[in-house]
Order: structure tokens, then sequence, then C-alpha cells
């Protein structure tokens, strides 16, 4: 609490007074943190914002003059009529009083006078609090010894203050430091959130700016388990933290600048290393200790470096609500912040340093202030302050709560301030799911039936989608990186481009892709669709078990929150068997299309289509007819990774089918055929040779120069594209291409 801000509107509900013995132990202890200072200790001011230690204890002894003597004790004395002038520190209704920042000027009264005056008072409260006494009296003498804690904190804070004026650094009392190994590692603590409720429940004392209690609505977040140590400060300084305007509010910077802040308060660049004043004198700075005396502006950028931020006040609050109020707190006597030590959970809540909060000190809905003077004690300084958390280590262990507020300005670093971070609520990595349709059971007969039938075919053929295992799945990898394959990176340029526009106009909830392989591509689109915030669900459907394997779990730990639905199935049977959310974008790139004969793809986007609902969009990728010479070099290349892809099935027949088919007796051929408008990719026999299919007990003979055809890549052209869809009951919304029109995307939907 601020040294400028004292008084309350009082609330306890307690029906009995405070004992004799409350009042008379919160008063000595008052007397107990002065004693250590000599009298020209407790004269001097050194800033506005300090008070020196004599006015402190005058001050708290006109309180209870004032508002409870004077009122309820009929023939009360006043110690000195001139003591309400010189100790009232902001009461306007109280009358007028001296200057606050000329309270260093004042050798008289002296302290021993004061002394005195403590005694006097003292007496008469003793006196009083013997027989019973009215209600708001007792709220009175209970808010009195709120307030004299306060200031037992604000006397400790003002003493530092003043003595970290001296160069020869005095000590207010002696103790060694034991310099802690390590702190504890820090850990983020998740806090669910919700609408929550904040401020005191009513239940004891608390001041009138805890009030009314009302509901927060908080979202779910993580807390820091510790605080933020000085080491952890240093690292920020070593990185330009006070160098580079960065991280920094713009106020803060400026602040920064003109105050030529280089380090907290209280440190000390003495021969190349940092020395921090403490009340216990000056001593190397501990980097496990928690850092301390540093402003709003520089906590937000030490947050804003660290990639975190200030906790709002309630969600400090909802984070504290149900931890113990112990802590370093100034019964502790360390008098210091001192490291969080190995354990669970959260620590340093309570005691140790103030923490900063985001939060603007702002009146709860519904605050109202008392009549007259103790009126004034909170809410006229709500503006221009920030909310500060917990207590520190000056702070009387019976003053905190998980509900009160302190507040001083964003600039201030007397005070014991200090920071901890918090960021929102990380989105956890979902398991993926993964049905898997093609078992041995399944795959077997299928890879044995159409091997049986386009072997025994004239002229002879393979379908392509027996080049998936693992070993083909990675050779049409590298083949997308290959420098006279084209339409992988043409169809990803227009991807980067595009998928913000593709994303807007599908709204979907669940993004299925048809053989979606590493799902490479797939990243530029969900990240286009997760910031439409509508994407759940990814599906991706290949016959290549282990790839879709590896992309769903990299796509699952990469986009936390996704769920990631595989399907492992054959386009041709299983396409039925899709997961579908409410509305779903429908994928099939690469030119996979192609790769279908004419009947079969007229079939299969006919299925595609039948997947839909009207609200739902089809994305697809055809590679377009194009020079002749550029079209056969992107099936051959130099490297010869298209021939090992291309081989690779006969390796996949002999493993899976006991078969001998000699690779080194095939040849890769790539083949425009311009009456189909496609690329034909072809074994060809180099001799004259007979295969042996041993689970099939097929012997297939192969002439010399003769080609088997293992894939068709079909070209396309806009119109042909529109046009099968059509036949399919879908219509083009949007055609996207690439400058040179290499490759096509087209997005439609049901017509
Ligand atoms: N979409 C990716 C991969 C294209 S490669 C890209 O654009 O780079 C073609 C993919 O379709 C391969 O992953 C292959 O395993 C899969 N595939 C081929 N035939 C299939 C079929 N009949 N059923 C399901 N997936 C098939
Ligand atoms: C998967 N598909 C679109 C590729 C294509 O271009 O037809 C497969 C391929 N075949 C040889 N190279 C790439």
């Amino acid at each position: 609490m601020n040294s400028s801000t004292v008084g309350t509107n009082p609330t306890t509900t307690a029906a009995h007074a405070p004992v004799v013995q409350d009042y008379l132990r919160v008063r000595a202890t008052t007397e107990e943190l002065a004693a250590p200072l000599s009298a020209e200790d407790q004269t001097v001011q050194s800033m506005p914002d300090c008070s020196p230690t004599k006015w402190h204890r005058a001050h708290t002894t006109w309180f209870f003059e004032t508002f409870v003597l004077s009122h309820f004790v009929d023939d009360y004395m006043p110690f000195d009529p001139e003591y309400g002038f010189l100790f009232n520190s902001y009461y306007e209704a109280a009358g007028p009083r001296h200057t606050r920042a000329d309270r260093g000027q004042l050798s008289r009264p002296s302290i021993q006078r004061i002394s005195e005056y403590r005694t006097y008072v003292d007496n008469a409260m003793a006196s009083f609090l013997q027989e019973p006494i009215p209600q708001g009296a007792a709220d009175l003498v209970t808010l009195g010894l709120q307030h004299e804690s306060q200031h037992q904190e604000l006397l400790l804070m003002d003493a530092k203050h003043m003595l970290a004026q001296n160069p020869i650094h005095p000590l207010y009392r002696a103790r060694e430091h034991m310099e802690t190994v390590a702190a504890s590692p820090m850990q983020w603590v998740p806090v669910t959130g919700g609408i929550i409720d904040v401020g005191h429940n009513g239940d004891g004392f608390s001041f009138d700016n805890e009030l009314p209690r009302h509901e927060a609505l908080v979202p779910s977040f993580e807390i820091g388990s510790r605080l933020v140590t000085a080491g952890e400060w240093l690292d920020f300084m070593a990185d330009g933290g006070y160098s580079e305007p960065r991280h920094w509010l713009s106020e803060g910077w400026a602040t920064v600048n003109a105050q030529e802040w280089t380090a907290p308060e209280y440190w000390h660049n003495i021969g190349g290393q940092w020395q921090i004043f403490t009340l216990d004198g000056l001593r190397p700075v501990d980097p496990a200790e928690p850092v301390c005396h540093v402003s709003l502006f520089e906590a937000d950028a030490y947050a804003s470096w660290a990639g975190a931020r200030l906790a709002t006040e309630f969600e400090w609050e909802l984070a504290a609500a149900h931890q113990s109020l112990d802590g370093n707190l100034l019964d502790h006597g360390a008098l210091h912040p001192t490291a969080a030590l190995a354990g669970h959970g959260l620590q340093q809540l309570f005691g140790d340093v103030w923490e900063w909060t985001a939060s603007a000190y702002l009146p709860y809905p519904g605050f109202v202030t008392a009549e007259g003077a103790v009126g004034e004690y909170n809410g006229k300084f709500m503006s221009n302050q920030h909310v500060l958390r917990g207590g520190c280590a000056l702070t009387p262990a019976d003053h905190v709560r998980s509900t009160y507020r302190n507040f001083y300005p964003a600039n201030s670093r007397w005070a014991m301030t200090g920071v901890r971070l918090v960021r929102d609520a990380q989105p956890t990595v979902r398991p993926t799911t993964v049905d898997v349709h093609l078992d041995a059971e399944w795959s077997r007969p299928a890879l044995k039936a159409d091997v049986r039938s386009g072997l025994g075919a004239t002229p002879k053929t393979l379908p392509p989608k027996w080049f998936y295992d693992e070993h083909g799945s990675d050779l049409y990898d590298q083949i997308t990186r290959l420098d006279e394959y084209y339409p992988a990176r043409t169809e990803s340029s227009i991807l980067v481009r595009k998928a913000l526009a593709i994303a807007q106009i599908a709204q979907a909830d669940t993004l299925i892709e048809l053989g979606s392989g590493t799902s490479e591509k797939t990243g530029v689109l969900l990240d286009a669709m997760q910031a439409s915030r509508r994407l759940r669900t990814y599906v991706p459907f290949d016959v290549a078990e282990d790839f879709l394997r590896q992309a769903s779990t990299d796509i699952a730990s990469r986009y936390p929150g996704l769920n990631v639905h595989g399907v492992v199935g054959d386009f041709e049977h299983h396409l039925g068997t899709n997961p579908t959310g409410q509305r779903n974008l429908i994928i099939l790139l690469g030119g996979t299309i192609g790769n279908f004969t004419t009947g079969p793809r007229a079939q299969f986007l006919a299925e595609a289509a039948a997947l839909m609902q009207p609200d739902d969009y089809f994305l697809l990728g055809t590679d377009l007819v194009k020079d002749v010479d550029r079209l056969e070099a992107a099936y051959d290349d130099a490297q010869g990774v298209t021939a090992a892809f291309n081989k690779n099935v006969l390796a996949v027949i002999n493993r899976e089918l006991n078969a001998d088919f000699d690779l080194d007796q095939f040849a890769h051929r790539s083949v425009f055929d311009t009456d189909h408008e496609w690329i034909e990719m072809r074994l060809r026999s180099l001799t004259d040779q007979t295969v042996t299919i041993g689970d099939l007990d097929m012997v297939v003979h192969f002439e010399q120069g003769e080609e088997m055809r293992t894939e068709v890549s079909s070209k396309f052209r806009k119109q042909g594209v529109a046009d099968e869809l059509a036949v399919a009951g879908l219509e083009i919304v949007e055609w996207f291409t690439d400058p040179a029109d290499d490759f096509g995307l087209s997005l439609s939907r049901k017509a």
C-alpha cells in the first residue's frame, strides 16, 4: 500500500471488539521495527513517496486519536492539538495538513516526544478497550490496526530507501546471507478458468476495495510455480533487456531512458559484479533469490522477453484462492525475498515480493465508499495504478489474503515488488485415432486380384496404388523435391498464396485429405483454417499405413487441440468410411486424381461428391497440359528416383506374393500419350523372360521390348476439370493457378 494511501472503509462484521492484547501487540511491533533506527535515521525523508520513520509512528497514532478516541471518548484531550495538522496523511475530511513532501523537514517533535505521544494514546486506547464499545468504534479500531500493519511494511521499505541513499551503505541490522544453491526449476501450473467469484467473501476483515464479491470471467491459464529469480533477471539484462525497446511498453521505455535504469533498484555494479543492497547491507546478488524492487514496466518487459505475460489480478486470485497463507512474511524475519525450494505446485504466492499484475486498480462493480474521512482510505486512488497481490517479506503475517489488493503506480520501484509469469492455457496434444481397413486380410487378396488380372491382360498393366509401401512412399517423397518434378512445388506455391481464401470460403471444422501421404503441404491449409478458429478435426486418408501414422502424430503434435483421425483405406473401396464433421473441406492434392484412368476417375469423383453436404467444399489439385518434353522429364528424372519408384512395384510383388521379378531386367519409361493427355509410366522388359509369381501359381512371360503400364498421370485443362466435376454434381467456385499455368487448384461444391 502506497504511503499516500491510508485509512479505509471498515467492513469488519465481527460482533466483538479487538481485545487490548491485540491492540498492544500490533503497536509494539511498530516500535520494535523502528528501534534499530537512530533519531537521525528516523527523521530523513529520502523522497516524497517515502515517509520518515518517526512520521509513520506518529501518523498511525494520529489515526487512533482522530478516528477513535476523539469520537468515542467524551472527555478525551488530544496529546498535542498541532499534531492533527502534522500527522494527517491525506484525509481532506479531517482538515488541512502538512505538505507530504516536507515530512523530512521536521526535526521537532523529537522521536522521544513521539514515543510519549504513542504511550499517551496507547494508555487512552487501553482503558477505552476495557469496556464494551459500540460496533462502529470496534470497526474503526480493527481498521486502525490493519492500517498500522500496512505502515509497518511501509516503515521498513521507506527506511531501506533512506539507508540506500547513503554511499557507505549502512545496515538496518546485520544478518549473514546464506546463498542458495539453485532455485527450484519453474514449472507451469495449469489453472482451470470459468466464471469465478472474486473479491472478499465477508468472512473477517477486508478493505473496502476488495468488495463487493462478484463474478468474473477468467479463461484457463498457466501460472509459474515460483517467482522470477535474480539469475533469470541477469539473463534478461545480458540479452539487452534494458537496452532494446522491443519488449517495453512505450511509457516504460521512456521511463527506462529518463531514469537511466539498467538493473533493478538497489543493484550496484561494483567491479563487474552485481551487488544488492538489503536491510542487512550490501552483498552479491544471489541468482536463486526472487528479483525484487522492479517496476511494473520492468516486470512487463521481462514477461514479454520470456514469452509470457503478467497475471490479471483475477487470475492471481483464482490461483491463490485455496493456497496456504504461509510464506516469507515479516514474522519470518528474513526481511528480503528468499529462494524457492524444491517442491511441488505453487510456491511463494504469499510473502517474498508483491507481485505485479497486469490489472489497473479499479473499483469492483458496485463499489461504494463509506461516509466521512475513512471513505478516503482506498477509493480515491483508483486511477493510474496497477494492482499487486500476495504481500512481501516485510508484510505482517496476519495482513495477507488472496483477495487483498495492493496498488502502486507503474514506475514504482522502492516497494518490495517482483514478478511471477503466467501464460495462456496451452492446448494439449490429443492422441490420434487411426482406423485401418487395409489389413493383411484385405490387402493380400486385393493385390492378388490386381496382379492376376493385370499381368494376364494384353497389354499388361498394374494399378499404381501398390507403389506405396514404405520404400515407395519414401521414393515419392524424394520425387516431390526433384528439379524436374514441378507439380509438387507449384501446387505448394499456389496453396501458400490462397490457403487463407480457401479457408475463409470453406469455414470447415473438418479437413479430410484423400491420399494424404506425408501431409507435408497440409500444414499451410491447417494454419489458415486454424486462423478461422473453426477447425476441429483432420482426417488423413491413405493406403500407406506407416506414413499415415507418422504424419498423424506429427500433425497432432504440431497442432495441439486438433483431433487427428486417420483412415488407412483404398479410394476405390473405403471412401464412405471417412468420419465427417459438420462442415467439411475434402482435398485431393498433388495431382493424384490424374492417376485414375477415365472410368474409375468418374466413379471416384461421384463417391467423393456423395460424402459432401451442401456446405462442404472439395479442393482438387490437377496438373495441367503443357510442353511434352517438360512433362516426360518430370517422370524421368536424371537421378533415377522415378525409375526406382516405378520398379518398386515389382519389389512389392516379389515380397508380398513370392515372385521373382529381376528388377535389373526392366527399364523405366515415361511416355506422354497425346490422345488421353496423360503420362504413362511403363516398365520395359530388357530381355525375353519368364517370371513366376509363387503365391498365384502363375508364370508370366515378357518379350524383349514389351512394355507394361504401371501408372497413368493425367494432365488436365480447366474446362475438362469443370466438366468432370459437373458430372459428379459439383460446380467450381474458385480456380487457382500459378503464373505459368502449370498447375490448377479447383474449389468446388455441390451444384
Ligand atoms: N497428397 C500428397 C501425396 C500424393 S501421392 C501430395 O500431394 O504430395 C499419392 C498418395 O495417394 C500416396 O500417399 C498414396 O499412398 C496414396 N494412394 C495412392 N493410391 C491410393 C488408393 N487407391 N487409395 C488411397 N490412397 C492411395
Ligand atoms: C501421386 N501422383 C500424383 C504422382 C504423379 O505425378 O502422378 C505420382 C508420380 N509418379 C511418378 N512420379 C510421381
